[in-house]
């Protein structure tokens, strides 16, 4: 809060603002030959956040990052907690399959160097941001696709397991009655998990894993998995995820424009709220979907926004451990 009275005041008293690491100030009684300083300014980080209120993946993160982990640890142990859980049905073993009764998944993580591995539309692996991650690290690739996907992770040493879970099997079982295919965001019941973090050095990144929407068309794939999509990290400006109608975010390449934005000065939260209005301004059905953003900059400042109400993050950062309330567009 100090910190961020301290940035309003500057811009306020005419010293000039940089995005990164660096404040550059100069004096009014210096206006004529003005003396540029350097002031560092410094980070507050550690930093995790992610989509939704999942408060034990983001402690496992967070301690991941206590004991000088990495960022990228420290996102992927915290994924991996949501992919374990059969209760959560939008990601891992547990989510709702597609029209034809198979749980597709899709991830993807991202390392400070700009690196990135994905899979698509994977079957019978409950940890899909592990395999993503070994794509990343163990292959010229960056993202592998259906049944590659999955040999690839046998290879590795995955175990191939049943995804449908006897209650994600009912509750398909219930939708083929009508077969409707609406692929309308329930606003109130997500947990695909977007998640950033910036560890003790400094450096920022991120993952998204999903098994994307419910009944989906067979071989569907969303923005989750997507580089600028779902998930976008530069570690010298910050990091952005989505969570949502997938269609939308890969529209507008959500995450990749928050980081633009972000590199162009504005806020996290500033940034966010502009990704939101790109979907809305050109879409006149966004009533009947959800799209939210989370986001962190290089300094640790975050923020999160979304179409409609409903929509919250989990924050670690310093003694704060909370789930945010998002703020949202559609207050008519
Ligand atoms: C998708 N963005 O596949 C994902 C869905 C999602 O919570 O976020 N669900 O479109």
């Amino acid at each position: 809060m100090k910190r961020r009275k301290f940035l309003e005041k500057a811009s306020l008293t005419g010293l000039a603002v940089s995005v990164g690491a660096t404040l550059v100030t100069s004096c009014a009684s210096e206006e004529k030959h003005p003396k540029k300083k350097i002031v560092k300014i410094k980070p507050i980080i550690p930093v995790v956040i992610a989509t939704w209120n999942v408060e034990r993946a983001c402690k496992t993160a967070w301690e991941v990052l206590d004991k000088n982990g990495t960022a990228l640890d420290a996102v992927e142990q915290g994924c991996k907690i949501e992919e374990a859980d059969e209760k959560d049905n939008t990601v891992g073993i547990g989510g709702r399959p597609d029209r034809d009764g198979n749980v597709t998944l899709d991830a993807c993580i991202m390392n400070k160097n700009g690196n990135y591995g994905a899979v698509v539309c994977m079957q019978n692996i409950v940890h899909p941001i592990s395999v993503a991650r070994k794509v990343m690290e163990d292959t010229p690739h960056v993202l592998l696709a259906g049944k590659g996907a999955e040999k690839f992770a046998v290879s590795k040493g995955f175990k191939q397991v049943n995804l449908l879970t006897a209650a994600s099997k009912k509750g398909w079982e219930e939708w083929k009655k009508t077969s409707k295919y609406k692929p309308i965001i329930n606003i109130e019941n997500h947990d695909t998990i977007g998640m950033l973090a910036i560890d003790k050095n400094g450096d920022i990144s991120g993952a998204c894993t999903t098994s994307g929407l419910a009944y989906k068309m067979a071989g569907r794939v969303g923005d989750s998995p997507i580089i600028g999509a779902g998930l976008f990290i530069d570690n010298k400006i910050g990091g952005a995820t989505a969570t949502g109608m997938g269609e939308e975010v890969l529209k507008t390449v959500g995450s990749f424009l928050i980081v633009e934005l972000m590199r162009q000065g504005k806020t996290p939260q500033e940034s966010c709220e502009e990704a939101v209005h790109r979907i809305v301004s050109s879409n006149p059905n966004y009533k009947h979907f959800q799209v939210a953003y989370v986001a962190v900059n290089k300094q640790g400042e975050t923020g999160g926004y979304s179409i409609h109400k409903g929509f919250s993050y989990r924050l670690s950062q310093e003694n704060i451990h909370k789930n945010v309330i998002s703020d949202y567009f559609n207050k008519g």
